[in-house]
């Protein structure tokens, strides 16, 4: 049985490619249970002789499988047919054109969000562009105003990077107490994907930026021609339009032919099926919606938020989809979460068994980039019948630490809307369900 530990502490060690490597030390430092756990069994698989599946040759192993050309766009496995993006009626307001379809994180492998779950927010449903149609115009302050083609724009030097996108209504419908016992609903409004196009910033330099100009308006194609004003120094900074997604082209829901992407930015500013960039030394203030979302204060007053996600964090295993019961006393389990900052790169994840009064610090996984999600885990040993709250605290290299919540709605003055980055807690119960719960004082 200590091989099966051996694998554990294995996997949990895998790390490639990462800039950011913590020691080995430092992981066993921080997973000091464990030295202590590395004698113990995980219960054993049935190895009596008896198992069915075993003694059996598998009816799959007696026919041909099916031909490659049966499928050539590949689907998952029909057994993962629960795997998929959901949505409520809450969440449609009424109209499932206007909807938002939230990602199966609890489902999640790695950092990477398939593009058949990525979370889909549209404000006038999905839009079918034929990229031979597809022209982007880019006007205003600029030297050389032009109007490009998909081929056109795709022949500019281009970058490919990993990056999350995340709605700032993600989490916003638990202000005040927890509305889903839910990993997907409570926190779904977000994913992580690999972006293929090209740097803005590459764009300007050929079409030549004035000095005036200080804002880029991003208009999109659809229905809702919704358009937003980014500040010229993101634009400058990383600002991207992207026509890759995860080694593909952008999915109709992402705003397929080009989007705009704003590494770590508000999801709703990545203005999708992109139609014009018009550059200018003021803002506009694009029909109805402002470019920054604000929530009231009762003073009248507007809170005026930062664009970028601030730093977060959240449990994924167990979570209310993926509980502990049918875990047995003394089996060793790792606890799995994400942690994402749109300021920069995550430098440290803390887990609390207690609702968040004493913390341990958990070991970041594989590939630690800026603006992206970062995996985390944590070797821990299943005591049965003992009940836990498993809070997570994130912390970025731009110095922030995640609130709680009595911090956060102190700070701002109200229960908001947008930008929850307080820290979450899983109940996990004496019989390893587990719940969302809030810890107020
Ligand atoms: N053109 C256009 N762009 C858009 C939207 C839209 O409805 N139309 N929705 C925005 C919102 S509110 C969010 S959160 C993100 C969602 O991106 P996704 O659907 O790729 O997840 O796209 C943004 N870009
Ligand atoms: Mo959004």
């Amino acid at each position: 049985m200590k091989k099966l530990v051996d694998v554990l502490k294995k996997n949990s060690l895998q790390k490639t490619q990462e800039p950011k490597l913590t020691s080995r030390r430092e992981f066993f430092k921080k997973t000091g249970t464990l030295s202590a756990i590395a004698a113990t069994a995980i219960s054993p698989l049935t190895l009596k002789g008896d198992d069915d599946a075993i003694i059996h040759h598998p009816e799959w192993g007696q026919v041909w499988g099916d031909p490659v050309t049966k499928n050539l766009y590949g689907m998952p496995s029909k057994y993962e047919h629960n795997n998929t993006r959901r949505y409520t009626k809450l969440l449609a307001s009424g109209n499932y054109r206007a909807s938002i379809a939230v990602t199966p994180i609890h489902e999640s492998e790695g950092i990477i969000t398939p593009n058949g779950l990525f979370f889909n927010r549209t404000h006038g449903g999905v839009a079918h562009i034929d990229p031979k149609k597809y022209r982007l115009m880019i006007h205003g302050l600029v030297k050389k105003p032009i109007v490009l083609t998909l081929e056109q724009l795709k022949r500019y030097p281009k970058v490919t990077r990993i990056h999350f996108i995340e709605c700032p209504a993600n989490g916003g419908q638990e202000w005040r107490r927890p509305q889903y016992n839910s990993l997907q609903f409570a926190k779904g409004f977000m994913s992580c994907a690999q972006w293929t196009g090209v740097y803005i910033k590459t764009l300007l330099e050929d079409l030549g930026l004035k000095p005036e100009a200080k804002w880029m308006l991003a208009e999109g194609s659809d229905s809702s021609e919704m358009a937003r004003t980014v500040p010229i120094e993101k634009v400058l900074d990383d600002a991207m339009l992207v026509w890759g997604q995860n080694g593909e082209a952008l999915r109709p829901e992402q705003g397929y032919p080009v989007r705009l992407l704003l590494p770590g930015w508000e999801g709703n500013l990545c203005v999708k099926w992109l139609k014009r960039l018009e550059f200018a030394s003021e803002p506009w203030y694009a029909k109805e919606e402002t470019s920054k979302y604000t929530v009231l204060k009762p003073d009248g007053k507007a809170i005026q938020h930062f664009y970028a996600n601030e730093v977060n964090s959240t449990v994924v295993s167990p979570s209310p989809e993926k509980p502990w019961t049918d875990l047995k006393d003394g089996e060793i389990v790792e606890i799995e979460g994400l942690a994402w900052s749109g300021m920069g790169t995550i430098t440290r994840v803390d887990l609390s068994f207690d609702g968040g009064r004493n913390y341990v610090e958990a070991n970041l996984k594989g590939l630690v980039l800026p603006k992206c999600w970062t995996r985390w885990s944590y070797i821990h040993k299943y005591k049965k019948g003992e009940r836990l709250l498993l809070t997570s605290r994130a912390m970025d290299d731009a110095g922030y630490i995640q609130p709680t919540i009595d911090e956060e709605v102190g700070m701002i003055g109200v229960e908001g809307v947008y930008h929850r980055n307080a820290v979450e807690t899983w109940e996990v119960t004496e019989n390893g369900e587990v719940n969302h719960v809030q810890i107020r004082s």
